[in-house]
This record gives C-alpha cells, sequence and structure tokens, in this order.
C-alpha cells in the first residue's frame, strides 16, 4: 500500500492531519475559519488509499460551531469532484467518524457538495452571453475579488424600467453553505430559458439584482461563516464597513441606490433537516400587509414544490425582536418588503430523503429554480 496522503491546497480546501498512521485510524481536526472561531467546513483529498478499508475520526466534531449537524448527517464524498455520494457516518456526540473502501487511488471528502470560485466565474461568463444579462462590478473585497451583481430583465418589455419590481437574490453570505450558490445557479438558468414561460413573465415585469456568491474570500478560504476579516456577514447589515465587510457594504449601498420589492437570501442550515423559510414577523415594521404577502408566498411555494416545507424551521421571533443586523430583517425593514431567509439542509430532506446523495447541488439548483413560481405568485401584490 502507497503512504497515505491528504491534500487541501485548492479551492475551500481545510481540514487539519493528526494522524495519517494507521489507515483503520485516520485522526483528523476540523479547521477553524481563518479569523473566527467557527469550525465546521472541512475539504480535502485523501491518496493512496485504493481497495483499503480506511476509517476517518474526525477528533472534535463535538466542540465544532453546530454539534448537533453532525447528529444524522453522512460525509460527501467524490472521486471525479463532479459526482458527490454519501458515506456511512457515525457521531458519538464528541467523535464523528466514517468509513469508505476507495475505489480509486484519489477521494474527496467535503461537508457538502463544494461549489469553486472557477464555477462561480464560469456561470458569470456564460450568463452574459444573454441579452437579458448586464454585469455591474460593485466594488473589491478584502482579498481582491471582484463583487460582481448580475442584473436581468428583458429591456424590449413594453413595462418601462422605473415601472418595474426590483427582486434581489444574494446567496451564499455563510461561505461554507455552498449549497446556496447552487441554488442561484438553479434561479439563473431557469430565469434565463427562453422556452420557460414564467421567466418570460417576470423578465418583462421585473428587474432581477443576484450575487451568487456574497463572500468569495471565505468560500476561497475553506470558511463556514466569515470573511477574510473574521465578520458574520450576516450580522453587519446595520453597519457595514468597507474596512471589515465590503461585501455588505456595497450590496447595501446598491439597494439604496435602486430600491427593493423584494428580496431572498440563500442560506443552508447544520441542524435541521428541511428545506424552509424565515420571515421579518419580528421586525417593528411588519405589518399585516407583509403578513399577507409573505403567507401568500409560502402557499404558492407549498403547493408547486414538494420539497419546500412549513412544518419545520427556526419558529417565529417575538414582534419587535427582529435582530436588524441579519440581511433580511433590515432589507424588510428599510424598504417595508417581502424578504425571506431560505434555509437548505446540509443532510438530506427528511421528507424526501435520497439514500445516494443526501441534499446535494442539484437538489439545490432544482430548488433555485422552483422558487419562480411563488416569485410568480406575489409580484402584483409587493407594492
Ligand atoms: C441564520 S439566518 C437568520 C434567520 N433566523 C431567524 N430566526 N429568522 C443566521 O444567519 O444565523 C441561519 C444561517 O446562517 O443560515
Ligand atoms: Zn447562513
Amino acid at each position: 500500500m502507497n503512504a497515505l496522503h491528504i491534500s487541501t491546497q485548492f479551492d475551500a480546501g481545510a481540514i487539519e492531519v493528526l494522524s495519517l498512521a494507521d489507515p483503520h485510524d485516520i485522526q483528523l481536526n476540523i479547521r477553524r475559519d481563518n479569523a473566527s472561531e467557527f469550525a465546521q467546513w472541512f475539504h480535502f483529498s485523501l491518496q493512496g488509499g485504493a481497495g483499503v478499508a480506511l476509517c476517518l475520526r474526525f477528533l472534535n466534531a463535538g466542540q465544532c460551531a453546530y454539534p448537533k449537524g453532525w447528529d444524522g448527517y453522512r460525509v460527501v464524498a467524490s472521486y471525479d469532484r463532479q459526482h458527490w455520494f454519501r458515506i456511512d457516518t457515525r457521531f458519538d456526540g464528541q467523535v464523528m467518524s466514517c468509513e469508505l473502501t476507495p475505489e480509486a487511488n484519489c477521494v474527496y471528502f467535503a461537508y457538502f457538495e463544494p461549489y469553486s470560485y472557477e464555477r462561480h466565474l464560469d456561470l458569470l461568463a456564460a450568463l452574459t452571453r444573454s441579452q437579458h444579462v448586464t454585469q455591474e462590478r460593485l466594488g473589491s473585497t478584502l482579498d481582491g475579488r471582484d463583487m460582481t451583481l448580475l442584473q436581468l430583465t428583458d429591456a424590449q418589455s413594453a413595462r418601462p424600467l422605473a415601472q418595474k419590481k426590483k427582486i434581489w437574490l444574494i446567496a451564499r453570505q455563510h461561505p461554507g453553505e455552498a449549497m446556496a450558490e447552487w441554488f442561484a445557479e438553479g434561479f439563473l438558468q431557469r430565469l434565463l430559458d427562453p422556452a420557460e414561460s414564467v421567466a418570460r413573465v417576470l423578465l418583462a415585469q421585473c428587474v432581477f439584482y443576484v450575487l451568487p456568491n456574497m463572500n468569495p474570500d471565505g468560500a476561497v478560504r475553506g470558511n463556514l461563516r466569515t470573511n477574510a476579516a473574521g465578520a458574520n456577514l450576516n450580522r453587519e447589515w446595520a453597519a457595514p464597513s468597507l474596512e471589515r465587510s465590503p461585501e455588505v457594504f456595497l450590496v447595501r449601498q446598491k439597494m439604496q441606490q435602486v430600491g427593493v420589492d423584494l428580496c431572498l437570501d440563500a442560506h443552508g442550515d447544520e441542524g435541521l433537516p428541511y428545506n424552509f423559510v424565515a420571515g421579518c414577523e419580528g421586525n417593528p415594521g411588519y405589518t399585516p400587509r407583509l403578513e399577507t404577502l409573505e403567507h401568500n408566498f409560502k402557499a404558492a411555494w407549498l403547493a408547486s414544490c414538494p420539497d419546500f416545507q412549513t412544518a419545520q424551521g427556526y419558529g417565529r421571533d417575538q414582534p419587535g425582536q427582529g435582530n436588524l443586523a441579519l440581511a433580511t430583517r433590515w432589507v424588510g425593514q428599510n424598504f417595508d418588503c417581502l424578504a425571506f431567509t431560505i434555509e437548505m439542509p446540509f443532510k438530506d430532506n427528511a421528507d424526501w430523503p435520497d439514500a445516494r446523495v443526501g441534499w446535494n447541488g442539484e437538489r439545490s439548483k432544482r430548488l433555485g429554480a422552483s422558487v419562480l413560481l411563488p416569485v410568480l405568485a406575489v409580484v402584483d401584490q409587493l407594492r
């Protein structure tokens, strides 16, 4: 047997190797984000294990940011980095362990199916070939990457731009929540499908503003929850700064320039094995109009997408208790508009589980495409 080797020198690579001496007891620690205490994301390759019954043990799983995220969780693996599958995994409250006898000499492991920065750039490049898409560079992240806003509308439609509804989708404020960018890819691809009547109607009536990756630095660094400066972007919306949270500062500034009629913020949840939304019922400015809009949006999504549900979720905030440092709360309050946080599972959808892949990139894409129907259902009610 060749000597085992673990690599992390690639996009979103992250793990700490404690011992590779015994292939039946590979000892690892999950690494913290580069400038914060959050630890949960992992992504690495292991070489030299073909045909060997490997056991990998994550010794500090019980000290990670969301230990309940390991209950019922299964590690994701891939040989070709395109097709990812779930492997047998156990968690005893402290140590998470998983077993695999690799079919090939190199196998990748990750917390969730990764969405690479190269794929992000390929997505932007492909979309801007559409006549409906314009790309705007809002500014730079702390590591020097572009914050790129996509604007989508049918400029040939009869409705003047000023009368179109402004629909925002931001995704992956928390970089380890890669499902959020898969969601955005599915949303964008359906919106630009010329055969899709829902898309044609929405592009005629709306202008869409989309950021598929709000935190490219954190994503490339292999962080779970923070940007290069250690900022949790979903706690920066009340008072962002170019020095600490330029990603939020730049997007908030653009929202204030063009306005918001509906905002969706795509995330992933470590513990709950469901797709659900969280609204703005805790905001001081929450009104019966917004409550009705939230109800109608959820009813339309429930009616058209079995992967979406409302029985499980975070629970309702108490009136006036909404933390306005969070994106959808700040946007909902400041633009008096419908705003939802959308949560997808790192585990699986317990209502419709898939034993082979769990929840994954493709299912996230389909969910992103499905959300156009509730958007269509409420678009005429937004103002
Ligand atoms: C959350 S998103 C906030 C929504 N919470 C409620 N109760 N409305 C966060 O930012 O902590 C979870 C996530 O990160 O996905
Ligand atoms: Zn999140």
